[in-house]
């Protein structure tokens, strides 16, 4: 047990993200995965054939599209019925950002049948030109087997340590942390004496997690499959961390069409 946090601490340090398949059992995973679609048919309903954009501040408080056909729908632990404590994964986030760690969103991304990659991205610039510990990281699930035609989320191992725009000049915040087609884990090498930071792909079985510092290059790949995608995610930020750069969205989809929230 200790062991296997020492692993993660220690993965997490050095590559930026870590894969465990002892992650949350088949009942855990039909629960979360239950709550999740029921949430989506309602939300979607409610979208009807509006127009929303892609990126957070396009979207509404219940829904954000993250890339074509791939949707974020915030729904917190006590909506999902769950504890955060009992997660396997709590010990290692509160050893990365503190005892008294806080939650920052959670919710399920799913991505639709045929829809296209992400751009390489990070879900939180550096805070510092010295490369300190992470200040968020985000713990995504897997809510069915993902196969690699499901489209499983890519890493770039230990591109954390170069997406440090506060270092590199040749990075621009912006291009980092909203999806921009110049990003891509070959730029953090230019101009610094670095590897460019290989690619980490693989399937995950139901229940397995991947835990990940937020300054990780990282992106959704495309969903051959015929099936939806489900992955679910729980993020977190040390105490006092305020930056939001997730959900900027100022409308209330559900205050739009004068129906109360859940
Ligand atoms: O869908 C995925 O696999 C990753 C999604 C993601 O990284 C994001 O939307 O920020
Ligand atoms: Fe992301």
């Amino acid at each position: 047990m200790t062991d296997r946090l020492e692993q993660w601490v220690a993965a997490i340090e050095a590559d930026g993200f870590v894969v465990s398949t002892d992650g949350c059992d088949q009942a855990m995973v039909d629960s979360i995965l239950a709550c999740s679609r029921t949430r989506i048919t309602q939300v979607m309903e409610a979208l009807g054939d509006r127009e929303i954009g892609i990126g957070s501040a396009a979207g509404y408080d219940e829904i954000v599209q993250r890339s074509p056909g791939r949707w974020d729908l915030p729904i917190s632990p006590q909506e999902f019925g769950v504890d955060e404590r009992d997660f396997p994964w709590w010990p290692l986030v509160q050893r990365i950002l503190g005892e008294d760690v806080e939650h920052s969103f959670s919710g399920v991304v799913y991505s639709d049948p045929d829809t296209p990659a992400q751009e390489w991205h990070i879900d939180s610039p550096h805070e510092a030109a010295e490369h300190l510990p992470a200040h968020a990281m985000n713990v995504m699930v897997a809510l069915q087997d993902v196969s690699l035609d499901m489209g499983p989320t890519e890493f770039a191992r230990g591109s954390h340590r170069l997406t440090n725009h506060l270092r590199n000049p040749a990075l621009v915040r912006e291009k980092l942390v909203y999806q921009h087609e110049s990003t891509s884990p070959a730029m953090l090498a230019g101009g610094v004496d670095e590897a460019v930071p290989e690619s980490y792909v693989s399937e995950f079985p139901a229940g397995a997690f991947v835990a990940f510092d937020d300054r990780v290059m990282h992106r959704g790949l495309a969903n051959r499959s015929g099936e939806k995608r489900y992955m679910g995610y729980f993020s977190y930020r040390k105490k006092g961390y305020a930056e939001n750069t997730h959900f900027e969205a100022s409308r209330s989809l559900f205050a739009e069409i004068g129906q109360a929230r859940l």
